[in-house]
């Protein structure tokens, strides 16, 4: 059937809790279009940008990049793309990215997942993950992990309370998560 608004899905969870890593099978098994709001962050940084040292700071700090610059970045994806199923990773981090998607985009998520995962686990993960990442280091990691816990999970605490949020344990191997995240897809599908 011919879809008329678009099917959102945020994706949300600590940093390290395996978002990037989970959205690509999502992707591969039900053909999203995956919009990480930190990699679009990455590229508009080191891009021409007038906002590039801006979001360099902030990054390296651990902290949210104003709602605006982010939400502009998600929507001119959404609007490039042909794809009308997006899961959108990363975002929102605080009540008022969510407010300002709101308002910008004129949408709200159909659902929302959210990767559980112990602080120990994903501070683990981020240290040994070697991609060169400003923000992987042990003072970033702590801040990330302080601004997560203040400011973002009050966001699924929110889509909770309006029976959206699909918790998933994101402690296993990748297939292993990706059992519990399937079939919520699958029932979405229908
Ligand atoms: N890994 C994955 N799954 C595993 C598993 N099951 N078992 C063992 N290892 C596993 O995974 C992290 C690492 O763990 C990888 O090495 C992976 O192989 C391994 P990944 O899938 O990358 O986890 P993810 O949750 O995506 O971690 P990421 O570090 O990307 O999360 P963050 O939320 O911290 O990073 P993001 O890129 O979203 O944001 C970075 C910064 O950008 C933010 O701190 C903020 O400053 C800024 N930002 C904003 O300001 N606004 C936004 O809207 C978005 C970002
Ligand atoms: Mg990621």
């Amino acid at each position: 059937p011919k879809q008329v608004a678009p099917l959102i899905t945020f994706v949300l969870g600590g940093p390290g809790s395996g978002k990037g890593t989970q959205c690509a099978k999502i992707v591969e098994t039900f053909g999203f279009k995956h919009l990480s709001a930190g990699d679009l962050l990455r590229r508009e940084m080191i891009s021409d940008s007038e906002y590039g040292s801006s979001i360099l700071n902030t990054i390296s700090e651990g902290k949210i990049v104003p709602s605006e610059v982010t939400v502009k970045l998600i929507l001119r994806e959404m609007e490039a793309s042909d794809n009308q199923k997006f899961l959108i990773d990363g975002f929102p981090r605080s009540e008022e990215n969510r407010a300002a998607f709101e308002q910008i985009v004129g949408a709200e998520p159909r659902f929302v997942l959210f990767f559980d995962c112990p602080e120990e686990e994903m501070v683990k993960r981020v240290l040994s993950r070697n991609e060169g990442r400003i923000d992987d280091n042990i003072d970033t990691m702590r801040n990330r992990l302080k601004v997560f816990e203040a400011l973002n999970l009050p966001v699924i605490d929110y889509y909770s309370k309006k029976g959206k949020l699909y918790r998933i344990n994101a402690v296993g191997t990748v297939d292993e998560i990706f059992e519990q995240v399937r079939p919520v897809f699958e029932a979405c599908e229908q």
